[in-house]
């Protein structure tokens, strides 16, 4: 059964949380245009308001930042954006994670795990690398970030030293996307596969690809990168 009701008959207090929601918004869209513009100063501007005005600082990565450079991506593939321009927007956004970053609280406060995570060889994006970093760290890992252009042996190396429990690997060009199976099969010569949990991710990385890349998983963003991290520490403590 359909009920109809009436803009008047909503609470008092719902009328105030749909403001609400609409202000925040609006505050967010506005982060994600001014990414696309490349306007540094104004992403600091912006991101500082939205924090005094409360919004999440997760959210603003999320649903303002993140937004804003997919734009740009689209823009770019469109040849609508260049590549100054698209360094600029990168610029910008990397301005507003910085903000956010240290008022980025954990959830969680148990051990779970040690992590190295990096950007493969060839590559620079690490603004997405960065986020899952940060967000894993919060989620109760205690994360060593490799860096971008990092080479298959340092994933393995840097494991090694760390005694990690996970190697996370980040590409977003198809072209150095392809050195993520070889870290993997350097694990595998070096008699070692089975000490770590893989995990990639980033632009192109598809789960198929994953599996096929001999992985233990892959995420689309950080909030499943820490699920997931945290469900595969699961199985393999009970594996144990
Ligand atoms: C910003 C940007 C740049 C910046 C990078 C700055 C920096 N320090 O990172 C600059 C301007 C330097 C750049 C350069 C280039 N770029 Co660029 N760039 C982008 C852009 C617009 C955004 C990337 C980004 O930061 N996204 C935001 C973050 C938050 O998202 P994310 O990286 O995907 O990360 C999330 C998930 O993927 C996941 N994740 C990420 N890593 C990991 C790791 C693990 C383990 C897990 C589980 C999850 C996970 O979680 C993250 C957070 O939620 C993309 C377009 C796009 N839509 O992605 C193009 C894009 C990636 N670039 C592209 C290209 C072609 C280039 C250049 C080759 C251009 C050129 N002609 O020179 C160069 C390459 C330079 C190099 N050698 O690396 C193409 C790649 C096409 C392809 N499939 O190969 C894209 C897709 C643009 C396009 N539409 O054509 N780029």
């Amino acid at each position: 059964m359909l009920i109809k009701w009436n803009q008047d008959d909503l609470p008092q207090e719902l009328e105030g949380d749909k403001v609400m929601e609409n202000q925040v918004t609006r505050i967010l869209d506005e982060i994600a245009n001014i990414v696309v513009e490349g306007d540094r100063e104004g992403v600091m501007a912006a991101v500082s308001n939205a924090l005094k005005e409360n919004v999440d600082p997760m959210d603003i990565i999320q649903k303002g930042l993140t937004p804003g450079i997919a734009i740009v991506g689209d823009k770019f593939e469109k040849m609508e954006m260049y590549l100054p321009e698209m360094l600029m927007s990168a610029e910008a956004m990397k301005a507003g994670v910085d903000i956010v970053k240290p008022l980025v609280k954990g959830g969680s406060i148990k051990q779970e795990g040690v992590i190295v995570i990096g950007t493969v060889q060839g590559d620079v994006h690490d603004i997405g690398k960065n986020i899952v970093a940060l967000y894993l760290n919060v989620s109760g890992f205690t994360v060593y970030d490799l860096g971008s252009e990092v080479s298959i042996n340092t994933f393995v190396e840097k494991a090694e030293e760390k005694q990690a429990d996970i190697i996370g690997i980040s590409a977003l060009l198809s072209t150095t996307m392809t050195y993520m199976p070889d870290v993997i099969k350097e694990l595998e010569r070096r008699g070692i596969r089975d000490k770590y949990i893989v995990l990639l991710g980033g632009g192109a990385v598809t789960k198929e690809w994953a599996a096929k890349a001999g992985a233990d998983g892959s995420g689309t963003d950080f909030a499943e990168a820490a699920t997931l991290a945290k469900q595969l520490m699961k199985t393999r403590r009970t594996a144990k």
